[in-house]
């Protein structure tokens, strides 16, 4: 089998985001646009000549053309061994495993992540490394600067790989080795959690239902949840991933997970509810009429992690994102453990990790996980607290309570103002940022600012240093609004407005988030007009 080497040259707009590359379906079917980021992957890391590396994704609109040009390319680029999800299927948390528990060189997850699918939608494709985590900044950059002076790749021509069926295949000299998607991740969370004690609780006549929102999860939800743990059948709903998600959009949270919220909040709603996202990294948890928000959610599992059998020694510490709430900084105070605050994106928490520093990790964009693996990871977070409940035996709506009343409750929400013009959200944030010095002192609707500036984080590991994280503006009394511009989407920009007050008056613990965040919402826009600038009666997301 002969390689080709096709020229090829630059093509604009491949600059990696938050979490790699990500653009609509279309654009990454144009000519050599995915050839030309693959190879510029390979190049970036230093060739792939006798490398392993797992592929699979989400199962998006293009995710089984994506994978057959890309095993083209690792053949002709001498790849050893490619480990391919069943059907091109891995959700990015058993990706991540299974480029741990193998010992590869790394993989490719294709996944626009919560992002809709299908031909007018979103694809993606990111690097992982050998760590099983999202590629560093430093990795990302050279992928970039390779990017823009590529001038050919490297692809053989051949028929298909058989990928729907589990077993070893040739193309070329590379081997691709076809394997379930499940199984190695069932045995991890096998390993992690006390499954007898959840089945106590599931055999007790305790109810939940999973929307798996027609994306990745389904079949890991479906094995784990009902196979192995004997929850009802039915129990896992949409759990068939389809191209286009069902049409939907696969984001855990209460607006995109309206069917699962309405059953939540109506007078059948099982005991627990939880969603995850397109590659089954992001969780929504939800209780009988109580939607735990992540930040919430992250400092509740921090508080509670020793009941299961993985954290039973205790955690080394504890890491969030900079928009993330502080709740979990008070109970890492509490602990006793280190807590650090990261810039947004996953990559941001792989040193810790492998430092052990940090040993749950959590994010206000619905995300949780821990050093099992080096990505948030979905259906952890869900069974994490399945088995805190099943230690507890108390809803969902009471072990919040009772967290707030012992931590204090950091009330929060995060508006997005979606698709906005380019250059309308640079000229919000670039005058924000010139403001930011003149802002301390100022009165805003009852509110004093107390400090602000732009976030900059210096890796305590490698000491890299990443600038320009996040607008921050602090108040008197602890409120907080944060500003910044998404790094996920593809269609103009997304400004997102991060909004949190803490409240410790046992009286005031039980109000709903935007009543009591009113005055941060109001003095927010006060300062920045995002609102108005933006043209936008009311942001188009609410979390
Ligand atoms: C990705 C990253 C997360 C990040 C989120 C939001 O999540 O992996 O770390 O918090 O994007 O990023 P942004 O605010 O820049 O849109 P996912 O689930 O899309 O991979």
């Amino acid at each position: 089998m002969q390689a080709i080497h096709v020229d090829t040259k630059p093509i604009e707009g491949q600059k990696p985001g938050t979490s790699g590359l990500r653009k609509k379906t279309r654009v990454f079917m144009e000519p050599h646009f995915l050839e030309n980021y693959v190879q510029s992957i390979f190049d970036g890391i230093g060739g792939i000549t006798g490398k392993t590396l797992v592929v699979g994704g989400d199962g998006r609109y293009f995710n089984d053309r994506a994978i057959q040009v890309i095993l083209r390319m690792m053949a002709a680029n001498g790849a050893a061994r490619a480990i391919v999800g069943q059907g091109g299927i891995l959700s990015t948390p058993a990706a991540s495993h299974l480029i741990r528990k193998r010992g590869t060189d790394g993989g490719l997850i294709l996944s626009a992540s919560h992002n809709p699918g299908g031909p007018d939608e979103d694809f993606g494709l990111k690097y992982n490394g050998p760590n099983g985590g999202p590629a560093s900044e430093g990795v990302t950059d050279r992928i970039f600067a390779r990017t823009r002076e590529i001038d050919g790749y490297r692809i053989v021509e051949a028929h298909d790989v058989d990928i729907g069926t589990v077993g070893e295949r040739a193309l070329g000299d590379m081997a691709v080795e076809v394997v379930d998607p499940v199984a190695d991740y069932a045995a991890l969370m096998e390993e992690l959690f006390d499954f007898d004690k959840i089945k106590g609780l599931l055999s007790s006549g305790f109810t939940l239902r999973f929307d798996a929102m027609h994306a990745v999860t389904g079949p890991y939800a479906k094995a784990i949840l009902e196979d192995r743990l004997g929850a009802a059948e039915g129990s896992v709903v949409n759990a068939v991933p389809s191209p286009d998600f069902g049409g939907g959009h696969p984001d855990p949270n209460p607006i995109w997970a309206h069917e699962l919220m309405a059953t939540m909040t109506s007078p059948e709603a099982p005991d627990f509810g939880a969603a995850s996202d397109g590659d089954g990294d992001r969780n929504m948890i939800v209780g009988k009429g109580a939607y735990v928000t992540p930040s919430d959610s992250l400092a509740v599992l921090v508080a509670n992690a020793t009941l299961a059998p993985a954290y039973r020694e205790g955690l080394k510490g504890v890491a969030r994102s900079m928009p993330t709430s502080g709740a979990a900084d008070r109970v890492a105070e509490a602990l006793g453990i280190d807590c650090y605050e990261t810039p947004t994106g996953w990559k941001f928490f792989g040193n810790l990790l492998d430092a052990g520093r940090a040993t749950i990790c959590g994010e206000e964009s619905a995300g949780t996980g821990s050093d099992h693996v080096r990505e948030k990871d979905g259906l952890w977070a869900v069974l994490l607290w399945l088995n805190i409940l099943a230690e507890k035996r108390q809803p969902v709506s009471q072990l919040m309570a009772e967290h707030w009343a012992e931590y204090g409750r950091n009330y929060y929400s995060r508006h997005d103002y979606e698709a906005v013009e380019a250059d309308v959200a640079a000229g919000i944030m670039d005058d924000l940022r010139a403001a930011l010095p003149d802002l301390p002192g100022r009165e805003v609707g009852g509110l004093t600012v107390d400090a602000a500036d732009e976030f900059s984080y210096t890796d305590p590991v490698d000491e890299s240093v990443a600038r320009q994280q996040g607008l921050r503006i602090f108040f008197e009394g602890g409120g907080r609004a944060v500003f910044r511009l998404s790094g996920t989407g593809t269609e103009g920009a997304t400004i997102r407005v991060y909004l949190e007050r803490l409240e410790t008056d046992s009286d005031r613990l039980q109000m709903g988030a935007q009543e009591a965040l009113a005055p941060i919402i109001a003095a927010a826009e006060a300062i920045s007009g995002v609102r108005a600038r933006s043209g936008r009666d009311a942001p188009d997301v609410i979390t």
